[in-house]
């Protein structure tokens, strides 16, 4: 039968996703595309903008970011950004073209007050622009994720990072089941969920599958899926890793979208280190987002008539 007759599964297992992410790249990228086409047949391209609303000074270790108050990078602490200017960053995105907008706090998790008040009308402001809003801030209650969406907010980012097994290696302050039930918080809101990881920290290719296995089994599968390359920081434990091979990204993409056929595949932190051609390899491959705009949250994103003049010479829908 074909393969896209049949139902979404949530029960794939490590084992399966080694064996497609040891596949022969084009007909993995073969199979991936005719998913991708299948169930998402305008193959359009969302561009989603991120800004960092409160940069630095992050009481959690994760050993990649830049933001962690453990380590010392160039990035200081940044006095929390106000309502105005996150609406007037917002307008421009817009403005730009961009469809969703992205607003990242560096928060172990959401504290009741002002801050959580502000993110609230930051959120309520940025839909009556007509864009999504996604908002990631660290762990959450119940009762702040129904709050969230009330506020009209369409995902909450909360990234697994990478396997349960390797977790420890990158984060000891936190636990990856503390992460799977701020997922679930999110989920019984009935706001969407965005979840993904890191490649290129060290981990090995069991690692990555464990990381799709969790991803694809989660029902339903996350309506969002980033896959960043690790952006190697000076000052983080994580600066020497060496750059991901961007063929190995492109079989993780082709991989995810095989999994979660219907899933935005959002190709996230790392473009700088990718050729054009690797990324049109991704696209190929079933990514169907990308991050539009000079910088990422901290870190630099390609130029944005860069990114236009790509997706222009491709012919792609954005
Ligand atoms: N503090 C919140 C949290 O960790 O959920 C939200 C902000 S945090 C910066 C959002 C995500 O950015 C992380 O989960 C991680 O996946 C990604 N990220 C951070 N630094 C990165 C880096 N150097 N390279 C690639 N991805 C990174
Ligand atoms: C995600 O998975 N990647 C984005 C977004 N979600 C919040 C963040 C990438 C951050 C890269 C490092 C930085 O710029 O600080
Ligand atoms: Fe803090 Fe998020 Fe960075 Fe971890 S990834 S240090 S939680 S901002």
């Amino acid at each position: 039968m074909l393969e896209t007759s049949l139902p979404i599964r949530h029960d794939w297992t490590s084992a399966e996703i080694l064996d497609l992410l040891h596949q022969p790249l084009l007909p993995l990228v073969y199979r991936a595309q005719t998913i991708h086409r299948h169930y998402n047949p305008d193959a359009d391209i969302q561009l989603a903008t991120l800004l960092s609303v409160k940069t630095g000074g992050c009481p959690e270790n994760c050993a990649y970011c830049p933001q962690s108050a453990h380590h010392e990078t160039a990035v200081q602490p940044q006095p929390t950004q106000t309502v105005a200017d996150v609406v007037a960053a917002a307008q421009r995105a817009k403005a730009l073209g961009a469809t969703r907008f992205c607003m990242g706090w560096a928060w172990r998790e959401i504290r009741e007050g002002k801050a959580f008040e502000d993110m609230l009308t930051m959120v309520r402001e940025v839909r009556a622009l007509g864009l999504e809003a996604c908002v990631t801030a660290g762990m959450l209650t119940d009762t702040q994720a129904e709050r969230l969406a009330a506020a009209g907010l369409t995902a909450y980012n909360h990234n697994l990072d990478t396997s349960p097994e390797y977790y420890n290696q990158i984060i000891t302050t936190r636990t990856y089941g503390e992460r799977l039930k701020t997922l679930d918080c999110v989920r019984r809101a009935g706001i969407t969920v965005c979840c993904g990881g890191i490649i290129g920290m060290g981990e090995s290719w069991g690692d990555r599958a464990r990381l799709l296995e969790i991803l694809a089994t989660l029902n339903p599968h996350p309506e969002s899926v980033p896959i960043n390359a690790l952006v190697a920081v000076a000052g983080t434990p994580l600066e020497a890793q060496p750059p991901v091979d961007p063929l190995d990204l492109v079989r993780i993409c082709a991989t995810a979208r095989i999994l979660m056929p219907t899933s935005r595949i959002r190709l996230s932190a790392g473009r700088t280190q990718l050729s054009r051609e690797a990324q049109v390899l991704c696209f190929l491959a079933g990514v169907n987002s990308i991050f539009y705009g000079d910088t990422l949250l901290t870190t630099p994103n390609p130029d944005r008539n860069a990114d236009r003049q790509l997706l222009d010479d491709i012919g792609a829908i954005y």
